[in-house]
């Protein structure tokens, strides 16, 4: 058996977890493998919303196992909500969510540190979410994390008390940042009692054994590949590889395990966050797609920037993930445009690009469009691809000649029924 990977193209909230949803009554397991409570994934079944930051999108299906893998990094205070707002749905967290030994703890201080560090950047700032993530990946990197297999340990509160040491002393080098450790640890250490109540495991063992005995896995990806640690729009990205290579590091799994990629992208683009973003709109436009898309942070409620699909960073992230099949997202956010634009290729020093070059912050960059022409109605109430407007057709015709990879699936709205096949 192979490991089936799914993540986003582009600057993350492409609607990941909703295809994770849709998609896990085909598998055993659901794998995360990066990133941490910086997610934000929405699902929506039932009438109900629900946000997932650390858990994996199979948790509300039954039969279906859900892996935090060791590239993962988690704070157990999220953690601990997560699972609370869960709570009225009866899962037995216990048999249904597994969390790798090797996953990186999120410390209180670890969240200090990035608001003195954000605070820092003054006008160059990330647009981090604050959840602690860039300092818990450089104490792994580092070599002085603690790790969810630490908590099971004796000198655990040794571990933490000489690493929250380190903690204060670079937190003293921000001159004027005020912080209050001892208000933050209470529920920092609930939140591991908590999970010294869950199942945790030799993660790349367990999920190598079960691909021994023909389970069927999908790794689930967090953030964007445009916010990769090292093909995104450094430094304007998060800390961990966010694209298909990051599985087989994250999990344990080698790459010849890797079996289909399905890489998600929203029939726009959106991010959210600072950072260089070639086909924002700052008009009228932008504001109706944020409007009609309601682009607005899952995890933080921040406004997303807006703007037309670009079809260069599209055949990056293709290219960087080994993409073999697409997900078209939220088309219907575009159904009251007469017209649609899509970037083809940019100008830079009047030279003509259609790839993704180094640091596209730091110079003038100006997207070339082709324009399209819109629906102009409700796709919402579609049920099959067969009685789709041929507008939307053409766009998926052409959007599949670019990039070259099929688009097997196209959603129209925010719950489960609204994904149509699109094979
Ligand atoms: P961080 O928190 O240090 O990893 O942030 C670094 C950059 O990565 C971006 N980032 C994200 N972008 C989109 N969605 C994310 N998750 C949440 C969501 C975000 C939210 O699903 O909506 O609620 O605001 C996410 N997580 C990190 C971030 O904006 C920085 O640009
Ligand atoms: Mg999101």
């Amino acid at each position: 058996m192979k490991v089936d990977v799914l993540l986003g193209l582009q600057w993350g909230d492409e609607g990941k977890g909703k295809i994770v949803d849709v998609l896990t009554p085909k598998y055993d397991i659901i794998a995360r493998f990066q990133g941490g409570p910086n997610a934000g994934h929405t699902l929506e079944f039932e009438g109900i919303k629900h946000v997932l930051h650390t858990i994996p999108s199979g948790i509300f299906r039954e039969d279906t196992l859900n892996l935090v893998g060791n590239g993962v990094v988690i704070d157990p205070v999220i953690f601990q909500k997560e699972l609370e707002k869960l709570a009225p749905f009866n899962i037995n967290i216990k048999e249904r969510l597994i969390l790798s030994k090797k996953a990186h703890l999120i410390l209180p201080t670890h969240r200090l540190l990035d608001a003195a560090s954000e605070s820092a950047k003054g006008k160059n700032k990330i647009g981090s979410t604050l959840k602690g993530i860039g300092p818990t990946y450089m104490d792994k990197t580092g070599r002085n994390g603690l790790r969810v297999g630490d908590i099971f340990m004796a000198n655990f509160q040794e571990k933490y008390e000489a690493l929250k040491a380190k903690h204060v002393e670079l937190l003293n080098h921000h001159a004027g940042f005020e912080y209050n450790i001892e208000e933050l640890e209470p529920a920092f250490f609930e939140g591991i009692e908590v999970l010294r109540g869950l199942t945790a495991v030799d993660s790349e063992q367990f999920i190598n054994d079960a691909l021994k005995s023909g389970k069927s896995i999908l790794a689930e990806g967090a953030q964007g590949t445009l916010l990769d640690i090292d093909f995104g729009t450094y430094p304007f990205v998060t800390s961990s590889n966010t694209v298909t290579a990051g599985t087989c590091t994250g999990l344990g799994v080698a790459p010849t395990r890797i079996g289909n990629v399905i890489g998600i992208f929203k029939a726009y683009c959106t991010r959210v966050g600072s950072g260089p973003f070639p086909t924002e709109l700052h008009d009228e436009v932008g504001e109706k797609i944020r409007k009609d898309g309601f682009e607005f942070g899952a995890t933080t409620g921040r406004p997303r920037r807006c703007g037309w699909i670009d079809l260069p960073a599209l055949r990056y992230a293709i290219m960087i993930n080994g993409v073999t099949e697409l997900s078209m997202m939220k088309a219907d956010v575009l159904d009251n445009f007469e017209t649609i634009q899509v970037c083809t290729h940019y100008i830079i020093d009047g030279e003509k690009v259609d790839y993704l070059p180094f640091d596209i912050d730091g110079i003038e960059i100006t997207p070339v469009y082709k324009e399209i022409k819109g629906w102009n109605t409700d796709l919402t109430k579609l049920t099959s691809m067969n009685d789709a407007p041929q507008e939307l057709l053409d766009y998926i015709a052409y959007l599949e000649e670019e990039l070259e990879v099929p688009i097997a699936t196209v959603s129209v709205g925010p719950d489960r029924n609204q994904t149509l096949d699109n094979r």
